[in-house]
């Protein structure tokens, strides 16, 4: 760990404010070229106890790079996670006001509703099946801080990887009624099919994604909490969108979910 108690404090700022803002900024390693992931991880949470001074309150989490074209395109061989709170759930039936975000694209993922608390060092994609009351279509904005989502992984693990809103669909499927990692995905905007995918394209299959984050939580001793939501990696590219659009991610059994934009 390079971090210094001054030098987080700063970061912690310049990152809340360019979100309070929306306002794009430069990343953080071209000023800290030296911090790593351990101190990202440690800035992220430094974040969203700031957010929770303000009032926010943690209700799950989120995973990010857990497709294998995703890591390849960063060049990094794990996935990353980030906090989502209270404030960041928008509603399917309100349109998302353009204007509070910065640069803002659309994630198809799929969501796990916690029954009971999990943690763990050895935990498996079972393990994390068996704590799941439903599973649930989303939908995640991402909104990186960062100019044009430019970043290392170091970057946007401070960040709580690029965490800006997210969408649960209204319907709730028990897991044991599916096969998440045959589940298909079609994404489109106003009509138009963008991105298809499937539940294999995160790291084979959700749960495994999750329990991977359960594991990583494990070695600081934390893990998930009866009634989180969490929202376990993208199934294909992130799609932008503009005021006036509106964008559908429909599954397989598991169901549809949307949004519009003003
Ligand atoms: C990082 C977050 C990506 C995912 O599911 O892969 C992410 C980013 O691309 O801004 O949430």
């Amino acid at each position: 760990m390079v971090l210094t108690k001054g030098m987080d404090k700063e970061i912690v700022e310049y990152l809340y404010a360019a979100e309070k803002d929306r306002r794009e900024v430069v990343k953080v390693t071209e000023k800290y070229p030296k911090i790593n992931f351990i101190d990202a991880y440690s800035i992220q949470e430094k974040l969203i106890q700031k957010r929770e001074k303000d009032g926010s309150r943690r209700i799950g989490l989120k995973l990010g790079l857990t497709s294998k074209a995703k890591q390849e395109m960063m060049g990094v061989h794990e996935a990353i996670y980030g906090y989502l709170t209270d404030d960041m759930l928008a509603l399917e039936w309100e349109q998302l006001r353009y204007e509070e975000f910065i640069h803002p694209k659309a994630e198809p993922e799929i969501a796990f509703l916690i029954k009971e608390n999990l943690h763990g060092k050895d935990v498996t994609a079972e393990d994390v099946l068996s704590v799941t009351q439903f599973v649930a279509p989303a939908i995640e904005i991402i909104d990186s801080r960062y100019l044009n989502f430019n970043f290392t992984l170091t970057d946007v693990i401070a960040d709580n990887c690029s965490s800006s809103r997210f969408f649960i669909g209204s319907k709730w499927t028990n897991p044991k009624e599916l096969n998440l990692e045959e589940i298909g995905m079609v994404m489109s905007k106003n009509g138009e099919v963008l991105q298809t995918g499937s539940g294999a394209a995160v790291l084979g299959h959700p749960a495994t994604a999750v329990a991977w984050a359960v594991n990583k939580l494990g070695e600081m001793g934390k893990g998930i909490k009866k009634g989180d939501i969490i929202l376990s990696g993208a199934l294909s590219e992130a799609i932008s969108f503009e005021p006036s659009d509106t964008i559908q991610v429909q599954f397989d059994k598991l169901g549809t979910v949307s949004f519009s934009c003003k």
